[in-house]
């Protein structure tokens, strides 16, 4: 069965916010914001949401950049993950319960501590890209195969 994630960022030329995952999903890695579409939501209000309970930022202007659909090998999970750059938003990122907020800046994004299709995608996000494409993991820290291009 396929689930479909949004997964947020902001970020301009010189400094990107990421969060360490507390818990669940890629807990102990540094990410974007974002979780599962719910029922009865877009894709865009569910990551309005998500931004908004994990770092109590309220998303004004967002702009989808990428989907990549990720195949896990061990568990047949299936997951479609839509890629937001946020570019006007209000408040302050606030620790959650999820999420602990940090700006980086961009020349210093900690790759060995992100998802590894990251360093993958990433580029193209920061250089103002559409893409999209599929990876194929065998768990969750190996990337046996992907398929990324400029959509
Ligand atoms: P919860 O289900 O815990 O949200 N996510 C990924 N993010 C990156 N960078 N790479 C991946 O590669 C990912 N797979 C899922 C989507 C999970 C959050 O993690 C993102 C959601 O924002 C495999 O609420």
């Amino acid at each position: 069965m396929k689930k479909i994630l949004n997964l947020c960022l902001i970020a301009d030329a010189e400094k990107i916010l990421l969060g360490m995952k507390k818990r669940g999903w890629g807990e102990g890695r540094w990410n974007g914001f974002g979780g599962k579409v719910e029922e009865g939501e877009t894709i865009e209000q569910s990551a309005k949401r998500e931004m908004l309970e994990e770092s109590g930022i309220i998303i004004n202007g967002m702009e989808e950049r990428g989907v990549i659909e990720f195949t896990y090998l061990d568990t047949g999970k299936i997951m479609e993950v839509h890629i937001f750059h946020v570019s006007d938003y209000e408040g302050e990122p606030k620790e959650s319960e999820e999420m602990k907020p940090q700006w980086f800046n961009i020349n210093e994004i900690p790759f060995e501590s992100m998802w590894p299709d990251d360093a993958i995608w990433m580029p193209m996000f920061l250089a103002g890209k559409k893409f999209q494409g599929v990876m194929t993991f065998q768990d969750t820290n190996t990337i046996v195969s992907h398929d990324l291009r400029e959509a």
